[in-house]
């Protein structure tokens, strides 16, 4: 059944509009990690993009931070059913990292790579053309360690797990490669507007 009328000042019909099927909106922020919360100083940090096994191009924090950064406000929606509306970030366009490395992408696949060994896989046609980027501020602020800062992955448009948090690094692959949930049961792609939680949706 659709609400009627208004949830706070919001009319109920845009929060249909933008509220993917079997999804509630939560104002606050949960914290969904798989393991203990890695605490990566920042001059240890560094951002790697691979070919396969093959390093392509490297940036240290300091080098990461002279790259082009854009804001992009976004609904996000994790598998666990919560959604939030217009979450605020700020960071370095997959595309600019691409360009900044002198390459177009090398493969049709990419998995990213996060610092506590999570992965997740991402077809590279959602990852650029202004639909991902790697990010490092959130609300105006450096993204604190428990959402994944110093950088995280974003994708917006894909359910939460495949936006890497610690993100170290994407590695262009020849097929797709299932990452970390995956391998247990999640959906290879995760369009939350088809409800591609578990393998097989
Ligand atoms: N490196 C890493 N990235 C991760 C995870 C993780 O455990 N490790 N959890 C994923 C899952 S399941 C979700 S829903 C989101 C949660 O991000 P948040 O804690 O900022 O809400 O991060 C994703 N990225
Ligand atoms: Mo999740």
């Amino acid at each position: 059944m659709a609400t009627r009328g208004f949830i706070g000042k919001r009319p109920a019909d845009e929060i249909g509009n933008r509220l993917p099927p079997g999804q509630y909106l939560t104002e606050d922020f949960p914290v969904l990690s798989a393991g203990p919360t890695p605490h990566v100083p920042l001059e240890k940090w560094s951002f790697t993009i691979k070919d396969g096994v093959r390093p392509v191009a490297t940036w240290n924090w300091d080098e990461f931070a002279k790259l082009p950064h854009v804001k992009l406000t976004r609904d996000i929606h994790c598998v666990t059913k919560w959604s939030k509306f217009n979450t605020a970030w700020s960071g370095v366009m997959i595309d600019d990292i691409l360009a900044e490395a002198g390459i177009a992408a090398p493969s049709a696949f990419t998995l990213a790579h996060g610092s506590d060994g999570y992965t997740t896989n991402v077809p590279t046609a959602d990852l650029i053309d202004g639909k991902a980027m790697v990010a490092t501020a959130y609300e105006g602020k450096p993204i604190t360690a428990d959402h994944g800062g110093p950088a995280r992955l974003l994708v917006p448009h894909l359910y939460f797990w495949k936006s890497a948090k610690w993100v170290t690094g994407l590695q262009f692959t020849q097929r797709d490669e299932a990452g970390f949930w995956e391998l247990r049961g999640y959906h290879m792609y995760g369009d939350p507007w088809r409800e591609q939680r578990f393998t097989g949706d």
